[in-house]
């Protein structure tokens, strides 16, 4: 099961060929670049390559009038001026003899791409394209958008493969507004778009690019609008919009397919997005949304304008289909108040539609709507600085680091006459432990069978996950209480910087915690006294945690902003027996844990619990986690709970905010 890369040179040949300002930055190079890095780093020899294909007129027309298509059609043959006067009748977007051709192949690479994941010749897949599709209507087009690529493969996804729920991503950052016109009545398709907004000054100034768009009719709530009205945005921005509004939204709703309008142009350094995310952001946006579907996702290009930044982006995108180990991100901040304002608002406007956002605070006082009259009025048409221009365009940025695959993808720890999973190599249990381990282990466990055994068995894992001679592991114990105990007070510190150990179920956990060292982070159906300090946060779930809604509540709004927030060097996670935990919440835990600490990821189980070792190995060996299906109404005390712990914590978790600090 690959991943799918589509590419065609063809789709090069057309470019502007008069002079304007507003269209200059989208250029032929912006393809090439990005394909001759994926070829330059090797990444393009990883994927199957899928030719492109011209869409036919009965597919454009699955999303544009024939009138439209018609006029498009004579482009071709058109002359110079000819060519120029078609052009004025729409914003911001020009033509060419050729881009009639590559817009067809554009929307049949999109295709090609849904056909090859639909069907299974590959798990999920990158098709670049030109002319981008995600600002064309149904009759016009608008920001070098000719066909809307993404839409039109939504439509032919349910009508060719019968998928049901088609979930886009829209992360360039424009505005989709051809997608979101397209849809807006239809709960079929969600979509999901931040953009660079600044209250409606900002390209393609739209009332309804806003958050109070949400769809209609028997659509409303399946659009979503994160508009950011401050540029600048940073990884923490994004991350905070995919934890706490795109991510509730998106598991709730269990899509068939995820399709992604992958524009890169809300990377830092593009002239357009002028926002502050490094491209590997991209790796950790795409890891979010691949184990949703079963792993199905599309990406298709759309913008990204700044070449260097593109082409990094495009890497971190397709490296993350092929399922390379995450980049770790350092030194996220905390995002910025315009961000939680905007975060704020849509959370309190979906809240009415989508029972898992149901405990969401209400709006700023503050009323962020008629800020945008008084800004556009008072602001007007400043004109920028040559000083503003130049830190707009000579931003730098570190080159992404090297995402290194380590020999073994997991390893086994286990007891001898436990049955190992395929696919996963069996460590022995290393014998040396060093001078400093070895008397430890004297003085410690002497006398305790079981507590050596389990010993050697963790060591043995975190010892080869810190060389990243493995990337994950499993480790069967006789006892996983005593076994995170071990970790915590014994060998964590010594082998790695910062452990995030996640529990699953009740658990002692009566020892201090309170150096940052480790961050404890429990999910049970036990109720516990009150937290205690920044490193030990248990968070109970009243039914338990077979309560799957509840669960990825808390998974997705506390433990991933926790994780983000304090970038472990390794995850434990540990699974008490009879914790009640679900088969798919479980995969989809572990799935998402992996994108933390490089994918360094220990699962200790209990000997007894076998049972789940081959869905545990499933997804540490790289498949998709299924999906959850049927989500119920969270439990109101636990989503009152969540916001109690949010309120209590996120003094020292900043990711942990989803509102403005009050006052505000
Ligand atoms: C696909 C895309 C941007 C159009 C900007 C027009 N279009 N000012 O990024
Ligand atoms: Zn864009």
């Amino acid at each position: 099961m690959g991943t799918a890369l589509i590419y065609d040179e063809e789709m090069t040949k057309y470019k502007l060929l008069w002079v304007d300002p507003a269209c200059k930055i989208e250029v032929p190079e912006r393809l090439s670049v990005s394909y001759e890095a994926l070829v330059r780093t090797g990444l393009s020899d990883r994927c199957v390559a899928v030719p492109p294909r011209e869409a036919s007129d009965a597919e454009i027309l699955l999303v544009h009038s024939e009138e439209y298509l018609e006029g498009v059609k004579k482009t071709p043959h058109m002359t110079l001026e000819d060519l120029k006067e078609f052009t004025l009748q729409y914003g911001d977007v020009y033509f060419h003899p050729n881009i009639y051709h590559c817009a067809k192949l554009a929307a049949g690479s999109a295709l090609q791409l849904v056909d090859s994941v639909m069907t299974g010749t590959v798990r999920n897949g990158m098709a670049l394209v030109r002319p981008p599709g995600h600002h064309s209507m149904r009759s016009a087009a608008s920001g070098f958008c000719v066909f809307n690529n993404v839409a039109i493969a939504a439509r032919y996804a349910k009508q060719k493969h019968g998928a049901k729920r088609v979930l886009i991503v829209d992360w360039d950052i424009h505005h989709g507004q051809g997608v979101q016109y397209c849809f807006e009545d239809d709960p079929s398709v969600l979509y999901f778009s931040w953009h660079r907004y600044e209250h409606q000054k900002f390209w393609p100034n739209l009332r309804e690019s806003d958050y109070d768009s949400v769809g209609k009719g028997s659509g409303a709530g399946f659009n979503i609008n994160v508009p950011w009205n401050k540029v600048g945005m940073e990884n923490s921005d994004y991350l905070s919009a995919f934890c706490h509004v795109l991510l509730p939204v998106a598991y709730e709703f269990c899509p068939d397919l995820v399709l992604v309008c992958a524009g890169f142009d809300s990377a830092i350094g593009d002239p357009e997005g002028e926002m502050c995310a490094t491209p590997d952001i991209f790796a950790h946006l795409t890891h979010l949304l691949m184990n949703l579907a079963g792993g199905k996702l599309c990406a298709v290009l759309e913008g990204g304008y700044n070449l260097t930044s593109l082409a990094q982006s495009v890497c971190q995108t397709v490296q993350t289909l092929l399922g390379d180990p995450l980049p770790r991100l350092a030194n996220l901040g905390s995002p910025c108040e315009s961000a939680l304002e905007s975060l704020q608002c849509v959370r309190s406007v979906l809240r009415r539609y989508w029972p898992i956002l149901k405990h969401a605070a209400d709006p700023p006082t503050t009323d962020v709507g008629s800020r945008r009259i008084k800004l556009a009025k008072a602001e007007g048409e400043k004109a920028e600085t040559a000083e503003e221009e130049r830190s707009r365009e000579e931003k730098v940025w570190p080159e992404p680091a090297e995402r290194l695959r380590p020999p073994v993808c997991s390893a086994s720890a286990l007891p001898d006459d436990a049955a190992c999973p395929d696919g996963l190599k069996r460590l022995t249990s290393s014998k040396d432990l060093g001078p400093l381990l070895g008397r430890r282990i004297k003085t410690e466990v002497a006398g305790d069978a079981d507590g050596v055994a389990t010993f050697l068995r963790l060591y043995t894992l975190i010892e080869k996950m810190r060389t990243n001679e493995i990337g994950n592991g499993v480790a069967l114990v006789p006892d996983v209480a005593a076994a995170v105990k071990c970790v915590v007070q014994d060998l964590g510190s010594d082998l790695v910087n910062r452990v995030l150990v996640v529990c699953v179920g009740k658990e002692e956990l009566n020892y201090a915690t309170a150096d940052g060292k480790m961050l404890v982070v429990q999910i049970s159906g036990e109720d516990k006294e009150e937290q205690k300090g920044k490193y030990y946060i248990p968070m109970c779930l009243k039914k338990g945690c077979g309560d799957t809604v509840g669960f990825i509540q808390a998974v997705l709004g506390l433990l991933l902003p926790l994780g983000y927030e304090y970038d472990p060097g390794l995850v434990l996670l540990s699974r008490m027996p009879g914790s009640g935990v679900g088969d798919c919440m479980w995969q989809q835990l572990i799935g998402l844990l992996k994108g933390f600490a490089k994918g360094h990821t220990l699962v200790l189980m209990q000997t007894n619990d076998e049972a789940c070792m081959g869905p545990t190995a499933s997804v540490l060996l790289g498949h998709p986690a299924p999906p959850l299906q049927e989500l119920l109404t969270p439990l109101p005390d636990d989503g009152d709970a969540l916001e109690r712990m949010r309120e209590r914590l996120q003094a020292d978790w900043k990711m942990l905010q989803t509102a403005v600090s009050s006052g505000n």
